[in-house]
């Protein structure tokens, strides 16, 4: 089997009108052994402390082998934010040899896919660095011509899925920039990681 396209783009912004213009929302794109890793954070509020344990946990995620266990992941980030502020975060990893999607998703980030199925992957609840349960993996395959999107509270989570067709055309770093632009809410700051999978 020929392996699977996969590239991806993110884009956060600011609450509009932050004085210090730090954002709290991040992204972070990894490759992989047979693929990417990719993880969307939600500082909790906004500004330079939310920045600041967004950044920690980027730095923390940037230093983790992307080919362990998705919960060994998931829980060594607890155990460096523990007693900080805290976030949310939403971890995946996307095999190009199969499609295969593994997911660890904390607190309150959308994740979603759009293609050949729609569906929304509910994350568990919880605070990274405060109240965090034991994580859990969840898997799925990804098809062909799919794409993997998993955006902040910064941006509405009541979007239909027929309105964000246009995220399986163009390139994902444009397309991440357009749902920011399109439905980033006033009062937070907004981020997404758009993931396209092409045969
Ligand atoms: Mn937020």
């Amino acid at each position: 089997m020929t392996p699977l396209l996969v590239d991806a783009g993110i884009a956060t912004r600011p609450l509009p009108g932050e004085a210090s213009g730090a954002c709290g929302d991040m992204g972070l794109l990894r490759p992989t052994a047979n693929g990417l890793f990719a993880a969307m954070i939600d500082g909790l509020g906004h500004g330079v402390l939310a920045q600041a344990v967004a950044r920690e946990a980027c730095d923390h995620l940037n230093q983790v082998d992307p080919d362990a266990a998705m919960d060994l992941i998931m829980l060594s980030l607890q155990k460096k934010l523990r007693g900080g502020r805290g976030c949310v975060a939403a971890l995946c990893r996307v095999n190009a040899a199969d499609g295969l999607l593994e997911f660890c998703g904390l607190g309150d980030i959308v994740t979603r896919t759009l293609g050949a199925t729609s569906k929304i992957i509910v994350p568990q609840d919880g605070i990274i660095g405060q109240v965090a349960p034991k994580p859990r993996v969840q898997q799925q395959v990804m098809a062909a011509d799919s794409v993997l999107v998993m955006h902040s509270d910064g941006i509405s989570s009541r979007i239909y899925s027929s309105e964000l067709e246009w995220l399986l055309q163009g390139e994902p770093k444009a397309a991440a920039e357009r749902l920011v632009a399109t439905f980033g809410r006033d009062s937070d700051d907004a981020g997404c990681v758009v993931i396209r999978v092409r045969a």
